[in-house]
């Protein structure tokens, strides 16, 4: 494929949207194609799902009913946005993907994670990010900054051994990708950050 996927990636609050609409509009204004997606959502089906995935519910919400509602999504962002915008040698920002699942429902919800692994595989029919970039902060600070945002969804409403849990898997995840995933440390100034990842992407891809 032409163009470059890169991946944003991390607990809640870690800083991820930011860094990943700071680098939409750093290579917009370099005159280069380029889109910035999320998931879940990034298509008007997923959206859709994503409705259903983050609203509060009173009834039981399996998690395997998560999983494959995360991995549905996933397959309508490939096929419908994803692959079709790389092949035509676009630059694709997406802030969550396949990383989130095996660290939400796998490490963090305690799925098996090569059952995990496999729908990951199905969904993105073997897609692969170039780059993965692992914001990482401490729970604590994720929290803090979520609560001052915006208040928790259903998700977020977890209890803290959830989010330990979560940020333990993010760094288990890098650490057995090394070449794909880069961690950053998220408790510096917006800026520090930015620079850092720009520097990896000069040194990586010509960027
Ligand atoms: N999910 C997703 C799964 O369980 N499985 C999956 O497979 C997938 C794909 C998505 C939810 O779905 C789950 C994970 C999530 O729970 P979402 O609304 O997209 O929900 O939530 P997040 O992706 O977590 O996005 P957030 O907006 O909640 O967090 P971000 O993107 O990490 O943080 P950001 O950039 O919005 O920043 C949060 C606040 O901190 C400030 C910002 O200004 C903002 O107010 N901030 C900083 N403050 C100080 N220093 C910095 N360096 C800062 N950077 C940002």
């Amino acid at each position: 494929m032409k163009g470059v996927f890169i991946t944003f990636e991390g607990i809640e609050g870690a800083g991820k949207s930011t860094q990943a609409k700071k680098l939409y509009n750093y290579l917009i204004e370099k005159g280069k194609n380029v889109i910035l997606t999320r998931e879940p959502g990034g298509t008007k089906t997923g959206e859709k799902i994503r409705e259903i995935l983050l609203s509060p519910t009173d009834e039981f919400f399996p998690p395997i009913a998560e999983v494959f509602l995360y991995e549905a999504d996933r397959s309508f962002h490939v096929h419908n946005k994803i692959v079709p915008h790389l092949k035509r040698g676009y630059t694709v920002i997406c802030d969550r993907f396949t990383d989130s699942t095996l660290a939400y429902q796998g490490y963090a919800r305690g799925l098996d994670l090569e059952l995990i692994r496999g729908l990951n595989e199905t969904a993105t029919e073997g897609l692969k990010p170039d780059i993965t970039f692992l914001i990482d902060v401490p729970v604590e600070e994720g929290l803090r900054r979520i609560k001052e945002k915006r208040g928790f969804d259903r998700i977020e409403n977890e209890d803290l051994e959830f989010h330990i849990r979560l940020r333990n898997g993010f760094l288990k995840i890098a650490e057995e990708e090394k070449d794909r995933i880069v961690v950053i440390d998220g408790m510096r100034d917006v800026d520090s950050i930015f620079s850092e990842i720009i520097s990896v992407l000069r040194e990586r891809f010509s960027f």
